[in-house]
């Protein structure tokens, strides 16, 4: 029988949404649940650190996206997303690093603290009393991980700086091949994705990347790649 996988998918985070687009490439059926509530203490109690994305592969709880993916290569079958080669396995190791760890920190400041961009964010928690508490409890917590990190030390320019720069090296790595490390993507382009469609949400994310042809051709290949994985899904179970 196969796995059973449950994802606790928090639908705005880029980390969700690059193990959300790999489970969709490899055609790995999953259960999806809300991870607030009740499910974050779960996650926190099982999982130790509290963050999403989280999975349960027949009840057993993995965190952290790069982990995840890691065992979902392992375990499952469907294109793969970690290169074979040592040297290639290194490169998509460092533009995924690159990814998690340094833009996703510029795309939470435009979001989280930049005024057009923090003016969104309490419509993601809804209007309960808990969705308020919840969206006042990680404001707080993102704006002491932002002070901790470095980001929020600097001024508007020099993260908007940091900004064009991230977005200029982006054009650049793209522009001789269609993905990172050449002609079939991997899990680098995934953690790109994520942190690029998080960015382009936020007002001034969104008009820094604007025109920047090689990004967008990028993204619309990305996106190609889940509707080809879903429709041939489709015809594997609904033979024509
Ligand atoms: N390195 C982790 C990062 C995950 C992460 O930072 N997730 C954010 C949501 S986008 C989170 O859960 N933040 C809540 C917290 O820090 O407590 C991964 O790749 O999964």
């Amino acid at each position: 029988m196969a796995p059973q996988i449950v994802f606790y998918d928090w639908a705005p985070s880029p980390f969700c949404f690059k193990v959300r687009a790999i489970l969709d490439y490899k055609g790995i059926a999953y259960k999806k649940v809300n991870p607030l509530g009740t499910n974050a203490l779960k996650i926190r109690r099982e999982g130790k650190v509290g963050k999403v994305p989280a999975i349960e592969i027949d009840g057993e709880m993995l965190i952290d996206s790069t982990d995840i993916v890691y065992e979902l290569e392992r375990r499952f079958s469907g294109p793969p997303v970690i290169p074979a080669d040592a040297n290639d396995r290194a490169r998509c190791h460092a533009l995924e690093d690159w990814a998690d760890e340094s833009l996703y920190f510029i795309g939470l400041y435009y979001q989280w603290i930049e005024p057009e961009g923090r003016k969104m964010v309490p419509f993601a928690f809804g209007k309960s009393l808990m969705g308020r508490l919840t969206y006042q409890y990680y404001s707080r917590l993102i704006a002491r991980q932002l002070r901790g990190q470095g980001t929020l030390r600097k001024p508007a320019e020099h993260v908007h700086r940091d900004l064009t720069r991230h977005i200029e090296a982006i054009s650049s790595l793209l522009a001789p091949q269609p993905f990172l490390l050449g002609e079939r993507p991997y899990l680098c382009d995934f953690a790109l994705l994520g942190q690029l469609v998080y960015l382009a949400r936020t007002p001034v994310g969104g008009r820094l990347l604007a025109g920047h042809g090689q990004i967008d051709a990028f993204r619309a290949r990305m996106k190609g790649l889940n509707a080809m994985a879903a429709s041939s899904k489709e015809g594997a179970e609904h033979p024509r």
